[in-house]
């Protein structure tokens, strides 16, 4: 009988999947009080007060700040509930989610 040989399986190291990250987009408006956009995004982004105030001064000089990237699904989840604590007090504050290329 002859003698079997087995071809060494390749060695190539299978790339990591890692999931696509999104980005939660602060967008300025011309009516929401800077102190409550300040309070929200302490809250929903559990950012300390000198973060929040930065972020929302970028936002409000600029137009739009990033202010951090999650997974798909908790970056559309905080969007909406910042978005939200915006509408029950009728302002007009805006969060928007963008995938990262
Ligand atoms: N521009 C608002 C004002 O002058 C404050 C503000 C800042 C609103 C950032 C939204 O994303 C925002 N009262």
């Amino acid at each position: 009988m002859s003698p079997t040989f087995v071809k060494p399986r390749s060695k190539t190291k299978p790339e990591t999947q890692r999931p696509p990250l999104w980005k939660v987009i602060l967008l300025n408006d011309d009516f929401t009080p800077r102190e409550f956009v300040v309070q929200v995004l302490k809250a929903v982004f559990r950012m300390n007060e000198s973060q929040a105030y930065r972020v929302m001064m970028t936002a409000h000089q600029r137009g739009a700040c990033v202010i951090a990237v999650y997974t798909k699904d908790v970056a559309d989840t905080k969007a909406k509930e910042a978005t939200e604590m915006g509408r029950a007090k009728g302002y007009p504050l805006y969060f928007t989610t963008e995938k990262e290329e």
